[in-house]
């Protein structure tokens, strides 16, 4: 038996010329966004790191469990803590534990295991994705404790608010790179996330640095990435 309670949808038709409009404006926007690893200390307004989490935050999810959770971290210290886990992390990968397969398909990034940007941008925002639900229950209850629950779909939920998050910061002028030390579970301890939390991936944001430079590449085509049966 559904338990669901509707309401009426929210919904502005466009005129047909409009939606070409603004599909063509986010499309040309979207195709300037660089990842960027190289930035400046320079502050970002707070207010653009509120909106593009709460951007994140209206992103469909399993269940509509929502299983993410935000951390933004401002204080030096802590990026600073961040950075040398982050790098001890990244130096044991690229030494040891990435093949050389891996290596190579990483080649034209011209990446390593050094991290500065960890600390020279003005915000991280850690996502945390929610493996299961927490229910506070009552001390009264029989067995007492919080009550689990399972979390559907948690992967493709997360990725796409992320994917949502990253175009907000995009689209109000800010860069970022999706960063993915691994592993990366220093991040809940260091953060003191629940346990019911892991990390899933690390975004510093700022402006990029003058001299900011970022590897030639391509995207694929739309042909290529496209078909139509
Ligand atoms: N996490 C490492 C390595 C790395 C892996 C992939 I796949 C990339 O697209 C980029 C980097 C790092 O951040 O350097």
């Amino acid at each position: 038996m559904s338990e669901a309670i509707y309401e009426p949808l929210n919904f502005q038709r466009l005129t047909e010329e409009e939606q070409l409009r603004r599909s063509e404006e986010f499309l040309t926007t979207m195709q300037q966004r660089r990842t960027v690893r190289h930035f400046s200390p320079q502050p970002v307004p707070f207010a653009l790191i509120e909106n593009a989490i709460a951007t994140a935050g209206t992103a469909p999810s399993g269940a509509h469990q929502q299983p993410w959770s935000f951390v933004v971290v401002s204080d030096a210290q802590v990026k600073h803590e961040i950075r040398l886990a982050a790098e001890a992390e990244e130096y044991e990968s690229y030494t040891h534990r990435m093949s050389d397969e891996w290596k190579a398909a990483l080649a034209r990034l011209g990446t390593d295991w050094h991290k500065d940007f960890i600390d020279v941008v003005p915000y991280l925002i850690v996502v945390f994705a929610q493996r299961y639900g927490i229910t506070p229950s009552p001390i009264s209850r029989e067995g007492g404790g919080d009550q689990q629950f399972k979390h559907y779909y948690v992967d493709e939920s997360v990725g796409i608010a992320v994917g949502l998050l990253i175009a907000s910061l995009h689209q109000a002028g800010l860069a970022t790179v999706t960063h993915t030390p691994s592993p990366m579970n220093f991040l809940s301890r260091i953060l003191n996330r629940p346990r019911n939390e892991r990390a899933y991936v690390l975004l510093p944001v700022g402006y990029p640095a003058n001299d900011c430079q970022v590897p030639q590449l391509e995207r694929k085509r739309l042909n290529q990435i496209m078909s139509v049966v």
